[in-house]
């Protein structure tokens, strides 16, 4: 049986890590379940230790610290020698195991490298994707344009690609799942979403009456999005793609 690690990054999450634990207990991949904690002042860390995750503390401690939390994961999940690993977000109050299997699945049979959640998302949901990530990626790397969550936090790959993404040097905050992306499409890899429904999640009610919450967000994407297009010469030829 092939083997499958979850790796839930989680800041202070304590009213929806345990459901998230117990839905990922019900995948028939039986999957190895780690929680990589970013110093919460919640009780996190006791909830996902009593109900069986490994709990490891994110390398850095700074927030945002997105970045740091899903090398950390890497770093520990890689050294189990799995053959996927799958982030998932921490906050989503209606996962199932029908997502991690969804996501899984196309893997292990071998039709993609990377799979990627999209979701029906409330329409004041997802600010930073749609007014940061997509128009930069249709300026920058227009063949990135179909990627409707490119911010996406569901996300598998096999561990092989997951080790190669690591050694691209991803950022420490919140732009590395728009950088995993870009480099996952620019090293050929075969990336494909999946429709996995809506998404409800917790973060959604900070910022849904104030955008201005995802001000740093939205810098730390755009700056991601904007280095990718430096290393890979899309500067120059920019105004080609945006008229
Ligand atoms: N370890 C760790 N986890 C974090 C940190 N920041 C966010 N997370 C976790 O990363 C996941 C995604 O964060 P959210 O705040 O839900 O952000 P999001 O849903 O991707 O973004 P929005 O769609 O804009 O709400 C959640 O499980 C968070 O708890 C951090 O600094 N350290
Ligand atoms: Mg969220």
């Amino acid at each position: 049986m092939p083997k499958v690690i979850v790796i839930f990054p989680a800041k202070n999450e304590s009213a929806t890590i345990k459901s998230c634990i117990d839905a990922v207990k019900q995948s028939k991949h039986k999957p190895h379940i780690i929680v990589v904690d970013g110093y919460s002042t919640d009780k996190t860390v006791e909830i996902a230790s009593a109900n069986g995750a490994e709990v490891v503390t994110s390398s850095k401690r700074m927030h945002p610290g997105k970045g740091v939390a899903m090398k950390t994961g890497l770093q520990v999940a890689l050294k189990k020698n799995p053959d996927v690993i799958l982030f998932l977000d921490a906050d989503i109050k209606n996962l199932t195991a029908e997502w991690v299997d969804k996501l899984v699945d196309p893997i292990i049979d071998g039709r993609h490298d990377m799979t990627r959640g999209t979701y029906m998302r409330a329409a004041r949901d997802g600010g930073v994707t749609k007014l940061v990530a997509r128009p930069l990626l249709s300026v920058f790397f227009p063949e990135m344009s179909h990627f409707e969550q490119p911010l996406s936090g569901e996300v598998a790959a096999k561990a092989d690609v997951w080790k190669t993404l690591l050694e691209t040097a991803p950022p420490d905050g919140w732009g590395i799942d728009v950088w995993f992306l870009i480099e996952t499409v620019m090293h050929g890899y075969k990336t494909s979403e999946i429709f996995l429904g809506t998404k409800e999640h917790g973060s959604y009610s900070v910022y849904e009456n104030d955008l201005s919450k995802l001000s740093k967000m939205g810098e730390q994407v755009g700056l991601a999005v904007i280095q990718e297009a430096v290393k890979y010469e899309r500067i120059v030829n920019a105004n080609a793609y945006a008229p």
